[in-house]
């Protein structure tokens, strides 16, 4: 049984100040957790949220609400400590997937004037942007719907925008906007959607928001397993807490923001949050080195028969194969942010892959590849070409990712392939097979960008990958791998 920490609310008084987007388990363990601190420290704030889910789960919204919104967070360190956090910051939490009365009070509460910051966790896909391009994809569904409905919108950038709207007309400060997806520039890529979306039907709007809204990036950082049964049966069974909406987390949590808030903010810093003034170099770090070997473990790890991170990585040829990746492929790209080595955080993520507390399953992070393989390795494949660098491990990458997305089955089980590109995926699979599916996959714009997919020694590198994983199955190959690098 492992060692509990409890750190309990203290009993506070929080004003609604910011407004959420995405009510998900990492918005929960991550930043509601930074801004309890603040609100324990204080015993006030003017900093509460109100979080709202945009599209599923009305269950965990009414669940919260049962419980006066306030839940459990389970942070481990390993399996023999554990601290349990309790969250009473989030102080309204709505369901607007179902447009009505709870999007109107989202709307309201975010276009009052004590509302500062609007924060966002809506996965990739929720922005709406082409993953190769970043352009707005101005034919969803979704956006032709917020355009031509402005006033019931759907979509994360749509709400923003008629939120801003009435902040406007009302001459009320506009609220500063906080991406915290896992995205290139994501501040800019917001930015990006909304004036995407405000320049197709409203220029005066478009300009005030091109002068008066701040869209600062960040870097956030903690793997958040999503809950399952399991998760909930250790919960009550190690920590003897029964709460249906607690989250299960890794002890280690980073976030890093660029420090532009001209409508104020909470003094973060006290709480270990790092204020810079340009949050690239953390980006790009965290997304290769962290995000990219979850993306390579996962369809990698998938074909070769694991379920979890912890599996995964405790493969000694997958750990090998990981290893070089963030070595030969991820490091050389980097900028280093200033004081961080990264022969070092290389060895810290790994030790972190390596907690075997958590249940990290592969087919979380397997999901949306579409959204997040440009950022993870296709950026930095670029930059290896261009100086005559190897791409082995990146092309294994993708050529796990086609025969993921589509063979029904991998490692022996059966999957779904979860992507908003899925049907696209399944029309190649169907009209093309062998070197010809991988052509048909790599001129794929919004994933591939045409500089990258019309690079011959980019083509015959996942053309060699495919057909050897075809050929030799994914543990045989990896074992090759492996022994041919020693
Ligand atoms: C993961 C991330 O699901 C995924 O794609 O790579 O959610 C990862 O766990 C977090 O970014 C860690 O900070």
């Amino acid at each position: 049984m492992p060692v509990v920490q409890h750190v309990p609310s203290v009993a506070a008084e929080a004003k609604v100040g910011i407004v959420h987007l995405g009510l998900g388990a990492f918005h929960r363990a991550h930043q509601a957790v930074y801004v309890q601190r603040h609100l324990n420290r204080h015993g006030h704030s003017d900093w509460g949220v109100c979080s709202a889910n945009l599209r599923s789960n009305r269950a965990l919204v009414e669940q919260l609400r049962e419980q006066h919104n306030r839940y459990a967070v389970a942070e481990y360190q390993d399996r023999e400590q554990v601290t349990l956090r309790d969250i009473t910051v989030v102080r309204e939490a709505l369901f607007v997937g179902d447009g009505g009365q709870e999007l109107e009070q989202l709307l309201q509460r975010m276009a009052d004037p004590n509302t500062r910051i609007v924060t966002l966790t809506v996965t990739e896909k929720g922005y709406y942007l082409s993953p190769a391009s970043g352009q707005l994809q101005l034919q969803d569904p979704a956006i032709i719907h917020d355009l031509e409905h402005p006033q019931t919108p759907r979509t994360a950038p749509g709400i923003v925008l008629e939120a801003l709207r009435r902040r406007y007309e009302a001459g009320v400060p506009a609220f500063t906007v906080l991406c915290c997806d896992n995205m290139p520039d994501n501040g800019q890529r917001t930015r990006q959607a909304v004036s995407g979306l405000a320049a197709a039907h409203n220029r005066e709007l478009a300009q005030w928001i091109e002068q008066q809204v701040a869209f600062p990036g960040c870097m956030v950082d903690r793997i958040v397993p999503a809950m399952d049964a399991q998760a909930f049966t250790r919960l009550a069974q190690e920590l003897d807490c029964h709460d249906p909406a607690a989250v299960v987390c890794e002890r280690f949590s980073q976030w890093v923001i660029e420090d532009h808030f001209p409508q104020g903010r909470p003094d973060w810093e006290v709480e270990g949050v790092q204020m810079v003034a340009d949050v690239r170099p953390f980006e790009t770090m965290k997304l290769r080195m962290l995000n990219g070997s979850h993306s390579l473990m996962a369809y990698i790890g998938l074909l070769a028969g694991h379920e979890s991170v912890f599996e995964a990585i405790s493969d000694p040829d997958l750990l090998r194969f990981i290893r070089r990746y963030m070595n030969e492929e991820a490091a050389p790209t980097l900028d280093m942010p200033i004081g961080i080595d990264v022969s070092g955080y290389a060895r810290d993520l790994c030790a972190r892959f390596a907690n075997d507390s958590l249940q990290h399953r592969l087919r979380q992070i397997a999901m949306d590849g579409s959204q997040k393989l440009p950022q993870r390795w296709l950026q930095g494949a670029r930059q290896l070409l261009d100086a005559g660098q190897p791409i082995d491990c990146i092309a294994l990458g993708v050529a796990a990712w086609i025969h993921y997305c589509t063979q029904p089955v991998a490692g022996g089980v059966m999957h779904i392939v979860d992507d908003p590109l899925s049907a696209t995926f399944a029309d190649l699979a169907g009209r093309f097979d062998g070197a010809a599916r991988v052509d048909a996959f790599l001129d794929l714009e919004q994933v591939f960008p045409v500089e990258l997919s019309s690079r011959g020694a980019f083509r015959e590198a996942v053309q060699r990958a495919y057909s050897a994983l075809q050929h030799t199955g994914m543990p045989n190959h990896l074992k090759t791998f492996a022994a041919h690098n020693e």
